[in-house]
C-alpha cells in the first residue's frame, strides 16, 4: 500500500510539475508542493484548483532582491577604422608660432623704439649700429634705412609675417619690418627718403616730409605728404593705402596685386614698385618700377628707403 501511494504521489508530482495546470485524479490525497505564499502541504485537487484559478494571483512577483555583484570586465572593443589622413598639422603650428612670435617681438621692438625718440641714426656713421637692443642700417647722414635693393640675392616676394618682422640682410638687400617701420615713426614728425638707380647708374630721389604707417591692426596703412624730388611723386597714387602681400589682400583691385611684385601699398595696383622682383627683364611691370621717373622703359638697379624723424611730438 505504501509503494503504491509513492508511486500514486510521484505520478502526481510529475503531472503537476510537468503541466502546471493538470488534474492529479482521485486516488492522489497528499502530496507536497509548495505554494506560493501558501501552506506547504495540502491536497493534490486543491494545488491544481488554486494552480488553475488563483496561482497567477498567488505567484504574483515580490519586491525585488538585492543587486547581484558587478559582472567581469568584458572583452576589449575591436580597434576602430582607420581615421582620415590629417592636414599639415606641423605647418599650420609653425605658421601660428611664427605668428605669435611675430606679435611678441613686434611689441618689444615698438616699445624699444618708440622709448628712442625716432631719430637712430642723427649722429652715427654710415653702417649698422645697435639701438636699444635692435640693429639698424644708417647712410651716414641721419637717415636710417627702412628698405634697399642692390642686387637679385634676396627674395621680396614674402608672407605678411615676414613683410612684418622683416628680413634680408642689413648691409644689403633688406627690408626692417613694418612693426619697426611703425615703431620708428609713430607719434612722430618723420620725413621719407627714397632714392633709385637705374642700371645704366641714372640716380634719382623722392623726399616727402611727412611720412607715417599705422600699426597692424589698421593694416600699416601708408600716409606721405610734402613730396620734393626728380623722379616724380610716385606715392601719390598710393597713399592711404593698406599694406598688401601674396597671402593678406588689402589692396582695392579685385585681385591682389601683391602676386609677383612682393608685399607693397597696392592701390590697383601700382606706379612705384620697390619690393618687385629684381632684374633686368624686358617684361612690363615685371621689375622694379618708378613709373613717373622712367615709365617702363628703365627698370631700377638699385633703391633705398630712409627714415628720418628729427621733430618729436612726445
Ligand atoms: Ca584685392
Amino acid at each position: 500500500m505504501a509503494v503504491s501511494a509513492r508511486v500514486l504521489l510521484w505520478i502526481v508530482f510529475y503531472n503537476v510539475t510537468k503541466y502546471q495546470l493538470g488534474k492529479c485524479g482521485d486516488s492522489c490525497k497528499y502530496v507536497t508542493i509548495p505554494v506560493c505564499g501558501g501552506d506547504a502541504s495540502t491536497t493534490a485537487d486543491f494545488v491544481v484548483e488554486i494552480s488553475n484559478q488563483e496561482s497567477n494571483k498567488r505567484c504574483q512577483a515580490g519586491a525585488p532582491g538585492k543587486k547581484g555583484p558587478i559582472g567581469p570586465r568584458g572583452y576589449k572593443g575591436e580597434h576602430g577604422p582607420r581615421g582620415r589622413p590629417g592636414s599639415d598639422a606641423q605647418s599650420i603650428t609653425e605658421v601660428r608660432v611664427k605668428q605669435l612670435l611675430a606679435v611678441v617681438l613686434g611689441e618689444r621692438q615698438n616699445q624699444a623704439l618708440q622709448r628712442t625718440g625716432g631719430d637712430l641714426c642723427a649722429s652715427a656713421s654710415e653702417g649698422i649700429h645697435r639701438f636699444s637692443g635692435e640693429l639698424f642700417a644708417c647712410d651716414g647722414h641721419g637717415w636710417t634705412i627702412i628698405q634697399r635693393r642692390v642686387d637679385g640675392s634676396v627674395d621680396f616676394e614674402r608672407t605678411w609675417v615676414d613683410y612684418r618682422m622683416g628680413f634680408g640682410s642689413l648691409d644689403g638687400n633688406f627690408w626692417l619690418g613694418l612693426d619697426r617701420i611703425h615703431g620708428l615713426v609713430y607719434g612722430k614728425s618723420c620725413r621719407l627718403r627714397i632714392e633709385v638707380e637705374t642700371f645704366g647708374g641714372e640716380k634719382g630721389f623722392a623726399n616727402y616730409s611727412y611720412f607715417s604707417i599705422g600699426d597692424e591692426g589698421r593694416k600699416y596703412v601708408l600716409t606721405v605728404d610734402g613730396y620734393k624730388g626728380n623722379i616724380g611723386d610716385g606715392l601719390v597714387d598710393h597713399n592711404g593705402m593698406k599694406f598688401t602681400t601674396k597671402d593678406h589682400d588689402n589692396d582695392m583691385n579685385p585681385k591682389n596685386c601683391a602676386g609677383g611684385y612682393g608685399g607693397w601699398w597696392y592701390k590697383s595696383c601700382f606706379t612705384v614698385s620697390p619690393n618687385a622682383p629684381w632684374g633686368e627683364s624686358e617684361g612690363n611691370w615685371n621689375n622694379i618700377v618708378w613709373h613717373p621717373y622712367k615709365k617702363l622703359r628703365e627698370k631700377m638697379a638699385k633703391t633705398v628707403m630712409m627714415v628720418k624723424c628729427d621733430q618729436s611730438d612726445e
